[in-house]
């Protein structure tokens, strides 16, 4: 079995996955976008949850908690680098979030997991460039957690979805999946082991 990669539009807050990714801050408060989202749906138990068991958390960790009012069982808050000028460290930042919540995320059993477009938001990071970073970073990460079947990336508006969905498919060309390749007449699908999901 080979993992699959997706990448849709939506809200991620609905998503009935095992784990959904916050894309949170280093004090772990609840503060806006997909973070402010995730909080609101979620109800106060989380935000009660995170102050009982962390002080914070350092840019590129993760950690995890319950998914309280949420369809998903759990919530893994990493904290993206905020973008300076692209020397400031931010590429390896942004790969060692993708790394450490898909850990996390293996660590409390999941096997599907969704991921927002970390840092491309308040912390303004250009979406292109992020794309292909965390589209590495999860192609990457994938190989030696195998017992996560499924990541979506859930993007909140088209431009981004259409980021996410060409940098995957620069990035699947580029990193080798090591397994024969499984074609199926009139299927829709690329080649490739890992592949992209339709709407
Ligand atoms: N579902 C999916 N994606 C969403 C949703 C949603 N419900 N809402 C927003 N997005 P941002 P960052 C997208 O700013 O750049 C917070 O205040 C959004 O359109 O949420 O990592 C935290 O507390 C964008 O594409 O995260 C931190 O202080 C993407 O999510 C800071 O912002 C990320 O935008 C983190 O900034």
């Amino acid at each position: 079995m080979h993992p699959r990669i997706e990448v849709t539009k939506g809200d991620i807050t609905e998503e009935e996955v095992d784990v959904v990714v916050n894309a949170a801050n280093e004090r772990l408060k609840a503060g806006g976008g997909v973070d402010g989202a995730i909080h609101r749906a979620a109800g106060p138990t989380l935000q009660e949850e995170l102050d009982r068991r962390y002080s914070g958390c350092a840019t590129g960790e993760a950690v995890v908690t319950a998914g309280h009012g949420l369809p998903a069982r759990h919530v893994v808050h990493t904290v993206g680098p905020v973008w300076k000028d692209g020397t400031a460290k931010e590429d390896e930042l942004l790969t060692a979030c993708h790394r450490n919540a898909l850990r996390c995320a293996a660590e409390v059993g999941a096997g599907t997991v969704a991921l927002p477009a970390i840092s491309t938001g308040a912390f303004g990071y250009p979406v292109e460039r992020a794309a292909r970073v965390a589209t590495r970073a999860v192609v990457s990460a994938l190989k030696e957690l195998p017992e996560i079947e499924c990541v979506r990336f859930v993007c909140f508006d088209d431009g981004t979805k259409q980021a996410f969905r060409s940098a995957l498919e620069v990035t699947l060309k580029e990193m080798s999946w090591e397994s024969e390749e499984d074609e199926r007449p009139g299927d829709s699908r690329p080649s490739s082991p890992v592949w992209m999901g339709s709407e």
